[in-house]
């Protein structure tokens, strides 16, 4: 039996739940998923069993139950340590970069919902929106110039940093965001990877529709 058991929510609308679910793939890890679809009337009542915060992702490691994103990433870093990159300066960025993204991009988040299956959609964004689109690009684009040598990730090899904006590109992607050089490779380094690739597959499975992440399906 698997040392770890995530809890996710749906593979197509949870941001948040893919971050962690890529990084225990990308460390070959074995764990066991548990799905608890949003919006079900008991989501709450169900994800609490695991966690004070009823909230999706959480890891349990035996009795121990982690839950946010980053504080998963993080725990799983303590055992993993190539989940970093190796390098001082680099991991500094790394962090900086996803502690960037799990506490920003407000307007995205809002603006672009993760529909990770969708395809074609079409938002009239605003300005905050155009910045936060502007300062992702920027920094795929430092990542790959200034540490990206020895692979395709931010960082060459795959890293927590990576599974933070994995995401974004899906985002990207049902949106139609125009990426341009560096950061328009990252994208399909993102959208042709086996493991994304499983996600988007599972979730072009699942059934349920949100209606609040429905969005964009004609100009608006
Ligand atoms: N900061 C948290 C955010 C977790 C979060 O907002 N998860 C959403 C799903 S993507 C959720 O569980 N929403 C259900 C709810 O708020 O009731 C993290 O990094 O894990």
């Amino acid at each position: 039996m698997p040392a770890f058991q995530l809890i996710i929510g749906n593979k197509n609308y949870s941001s948040w739940s893919l971050r962690p679910w890529l990084l225990l793939r990308k460390l070959s890890v074995s764990f066991e998923e548990t799905q608890v679809l949003l919006q079900t009337e008991d989501f709450k009542q169900q994800v609490m069993r695991f966690s004070p915060v009823g909230k999706v992702p959480v890891l349990l490691d035996g009795d121990l139950a982690i839950w946010d994103s980053l504080a998963i990433a993080e725990y799983l870093a303590e055992q993993f340590p190539q989940a970093w990159p190796r390098d001082v300066a680099a991991r500094a960025f790394a962090r900086s970069i996803s502690a960037e993204m799990h506490s920003g991009f407000m307007s995205l988040r809002s603006q672009m919902p993760m529909n990770c299956r969708a395809t074609g959609r079409e938002v009239t964004g605003n300005e905050a929106l155009a910045q936060d689109i502007e300062r992702i690009q920027a920094i795929w684009t430092e990542c790959r110039l200034r540490y990206g040598e020895s692979g395709p990730w931010l960082f060459g090899e795959f890293t927590i940093a990576d599974a933070m904006f994995a995401p974004v590109v899906f985002r990207f992607n049902t949106y139609g965001v125009d990426c341009q050089g560096f950061a328009a490779e990252y994208m399909q380094t993102v959208l042709h990877d086996a493991d994304v690739q499983a996600w988007l597959h599972a979730a072009q499975q699942e059934q349920a529709t949100i209606m609040s992440y429905e969005i964009g399906l004609t100009a608006q």
